[in-house]
This record gives C-alpha cells, sequence and structure tokens, in this order.
C-alpha cells in the first residue's frame, strides 16, 4: 500500500518538476484521502485521483500595459481551471510578484476540495498574475486590471469560470475587472463575486472569509467545551481576512494582539478593536504593503522583520499566505502556551508545521477555516441569478451554517477511534467524496 502511495507520488512529481508547493498540496491530500481510496475500488479504477490532481486547463497570457511614466510594463497571466465536476470553476485571481504557476496549480487544487466542502455547486480554479500592487497608482491598476481582463475575458463567464478576490485583489480591482468584461462582452452577469454592492455584490462578502474562520474555530473550541472569551489571538497578515477575523473575533470576546505585514509585525497589547480594525482597511488603500504606520498612529511596538509567532497567544490564525509559519514557528506558540492554529490563509503553514501542531493541539488547514470567502461567494452568485439581494442577516447566518456543516464534515471524516479530531484528514475526505462521485457519475471526460 505504501508503494502504490509511494509510485502515485512520483509520476505526480515527474510530471510537475520543480513545482514544490503544488507537490505539497497534493502530497497533503492524497496521504490522508489514501486508505479510503482504497477502500473504494470503484475510485480506483476511474483513476479518479490521478484525474483530479491534473487541471482540466490551464490558460497563461501575456498583460502587457503602459505604467504613468509611459513605459510598457510586460506582467504574466493565468487562469488555472482545474475542475469542473460540481460547477463552473471558482476561485480567486491573485496579484502578487510571487505569483509562479505551480503556486496557482496549488490553490486551484485546494479550491476544489474547498468548494466542496461548502455545499454549494462550485467547481476549482485559481488566477493571477505577478503583477505587484505595491506603489502603484491607481491609474495604473486601473490599466492592468483592464489589460489582464482583456485577454481572459474570453475563458469565463457566470457558468463556466467565475473568478474573485485574492492577495492584492480587493474590491477596487474587481470593479475594474468587471468593468472592462461588461464592456468587452457587452453583458451584464454575476461573472467575479465580491462586486461592489451597488453592481450585484453580495453583503458579508468582504468579512466573510475571517467570519467564517472565527465560526470555524469557535466550533473546534466547543469540541472542548470551550469558548473564545477572554482569548488571545495573534493573527499575521493585514488584509481582507485579517480585517474580518479581527472583527468577529472581537466581537465575540477575543482579544487581537497582533497583525503583520511584509515589513514585521505590530503587537498591540490592549487589543486592536474598534477603530483600530478599521483602519487596517486604510492601510490596505494606501498600496504601501506595510503595517508599521500602525505602531506609529497607536503607540505600540513594531518589530521590524520579525513574524507574530514569537508572541504569547492561546489562538494563532496566519492570514496573510502559504508557508507562513513554519515548525520552528509552531514549537514556539506551543512553548508559549498556544492550543490552537487556524490556517484562515492557504496553506499557512508548512508541511511539518501543521504535522506538529495536529500532533501537540488542535490543528485546522485552509480548505475548512477559510471557505467561508468562497462560500459566500457561491452567495453572491445565487443572489445574482434570482436578481435579488439578501439581507445582511440572512447572508450571515448562512455563512455561519455552512462553516459548521464543515466543521461537522471534519469530525465526520476525520474523528478517531481516540476521539481525537483529524481536521486535515476530515477536510480532504470529506471534499473529496462529493468531487469524486460527480466524476464518476459523468464518465471518463
Ligand atoms: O482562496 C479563496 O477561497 C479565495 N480567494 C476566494 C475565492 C472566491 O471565489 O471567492
Amino acid at each position: 500500500m505504501e508503494n502504490k502511495f509511494q509510485s502515485f507520488m512520483d509520476t505526480v512529481r515527474m510530471k510537475n518538476p520543480g513545482e514544490d508547493e503544488f507537490l505539497q498540496a497534493v502530497q497533503e491530500v492524497v496521504e490522508t484521502v489514501w486508505d479510503f481510496y482504497l477502500e473504494n475500488p470503484r475510485y480506483q479504477k476511474a483513476k479518479i485521483l490521478e484525474r483530479m490532481t491534473e487541471p482540466e486547463r490551464v490558460v497563461m497570457f501575456r498583460v502587457p500595459w503602459v505604467d504613468d511614466k509611459g513605459e510598457v510594463q510586460v506582467n504574466r497571466g493565468y487562469r488555472v481551471e482545474f475542475n469542473s465536476a460540481i460547477g463552473p470553476y471558482k476561485g480567486g485571481l491573485r496579484f502578487h510578484p510571487s505569483v509562479t504557476l505551480s503556486g496557482l496549480k496549488f490553490l486551484g487544487f485546494e479550491q476544489t476540495f474547498k468548494n466542496s466542502l461548502t455545499s454549494l455547486p462550485m467547481g476549482g480554479g485559481k488566477g493571477g498574475s505577478d503583477f505587484s500592487p505595491k506603489g502603484k497608482s491607481d491609474n495604473e491598476i486601473m490599466r492592468f486590471c483592464q489589460a489582464f481582463m482583456s485577454e481572459l475575458f474570453r475563458h469565463i463567464g457566470p457558468n463556466t469560470d467565475v473568478p474573485a478576490g485574492d492577495i492584492g485583489v480587493g474590491g477596487r480591482e474587481i470593479g475594474y475587472l468587471f468593468g472592462m468584461y461588461k464592456k468587452l462582452r457587452n453583458e451584464f452577469t454575476g461573472v467575479l463575486t465580491g462586486k461592489g454592492r451597488e453592481y450585484g455584490g453580495s453583503l458579508i462578502r468582504p468579512e466573510a472569509t475571517g467570519f467564517g474562520a472565527v465560526y470555524f474555530v469557535r466550533e473546534m473550541l466547543k469540541e472542548k467545551s470551550d469558548t473564545l472569551k477572554g482569548k488571545t489571538i495573534a493573527l499575521s497578515g493585514f488584509g481582507n481576512v485579517a480585517w474580518g477575523a479581527a472583527l468577529k473575533a472581537t466581537e465575540l470576546g477575543g482579544k487581537v494582539v497582533t497583525i503583520s505585514g511584509p515589513d514585521g509585525y505590530i503587537y498591540d497589547p490592549n487589543g486592536i478593536s474598534g477603530s483600530k480594525i478599521d483602519y487596517l482597511l486604510q492601510l490596505r488603500a494606501s498600496n504601501q504593503d506595510i503595517v508599521e504606520p500602525y505602531a506609529e498612529k497607536y503607540g505600540v511596538e513594531f518589530f521590524r522583520g520579525k513574524r507574530p509567532w514569537e508572541q504569547k497567544a492561546d489562538i494563532a490564525i496566519p492570514c496573510a499566505i502559504q508557508n507562513e509559519l513554519n515548525l520552528e514557528d509552531a514549537k514556539i506558540l506551543v512553548s508559549n502556551g498556544c492550543q490552537l492554529i487556524a490556517e484562515a490563509s492557504n496553506m499557512g503553514c508548512t508541511a511539518d508545521a501543521a504535522a506538529y501542531a495536529a500532533e501537540e493541539i488542535m490543528f485546522a488547514p485552509g480548505k475548512a477555516v477559510n471557505a467561508g470567502g468562497v462560500a459566500v461567494s457561491g452567495l453572491e452568485m445565487s443572489q445574482n441569478s434570482m436578481r435579488i439581494e439578501w439581507k445582511k442577516e440572512e447572508v450571515d447566518e448562512k455563512l455561519n451554517h455552512i462553516m459548521d456543516n464543515i466543521h461537522a464534515n471534519c469530525v465526520r471524516y476525520g474523528k478517531g477511534l481516540d476521539g481525537k479530531i483529524n481536521y486535515v484528514k476530515g477536510a480532504n475526505i470529506g471534499g473529496f467524496v462529493k468531487v469524486a462521485e460527480a466524476m464518476l457519475a459523468q464518465g471518463v471526460v
């Protein structure tokens, strides 16, 4: 059995040379669903895992645009259409200098399982560009978005592929992308999610990833008859996800003590709450990609070039980017009394950090914890199709219900005989089953 698994992974490695992040994501999923796969010969016969690890389609394109100085810039655009067995490809667009094909393949692969977990009809996809929004003017961002969409528009559509935001792509960028799509197609459709309220966006979508993560953490704590009240929480990042998580964690009685950026992190012993949370939106809108101004504004300590995991906290929620919490960080967190690590970023922990945390304390993976974002994207698609708008409370309640349901699925497939919940296994099998059954039903396509 071990041999078969190794030879499966060897083949994936051979087919995707040098794609470390993609291989890390595949290894984590395949390792945890392997026994389940072997127990179900019909999955093996149809080569479900072999097919699931191969994207249905990858689009790569040139994105030329002109900067404010009149100079021509050339970026690379991508859309990885990973799996459409249970719905149109769905997943965010990332604009960040670190974007590579390997990174987007890992994200598209993860997205397939995550979207399945939401129980909504969405396939998996991801896209983006190596474009860096840092230091760019608003006009440059608009021109880049228009150039990007002038190619992407021919590959997407409300029943084909529905992108949204991710790192570097927020409401402003979605607006520019939507405007260009509408102009090129002469069609007003829900082709993107995360839109502004005025033109089809859903209430609670901006908050959804962070809110959902905290709802999930609340369920994890409930398993231990515990709550968020009085817990100190270390967050990384300062974007949309950290913002939503800070809002909800504070509302539920937690105290958020850190946020971070590429420049370092801030430690606020009084808690990041109230107008301090709103300030995160200003930081993001400034396009500077730094958190140091928070320390200056609120008179707290700034740790240059450091990550927040060296601080004492009951709960750690990485909200920035993949592999942002390594084994050493996890060990320091645990030795400082941390009880729970929940990835709000996709694959926020390195593989060894995740394994260590799962062994020592409670650990939950991004595809379960951060599924609230894409879940409300799914709800935005529903509202667009029906041409109606649900109230804030209605969307929030649906989101909460979806997160509780994902947690229940993790328990269903991840609870061991000793009563311990393996959230990685639970989420992977929970996400796998629906996609696998749909692929079986649809034949070899
Ligand atoms: O990683 C993610 O789930 C997202 N960036 C959100 C994707 C979406 O389609 O809302």
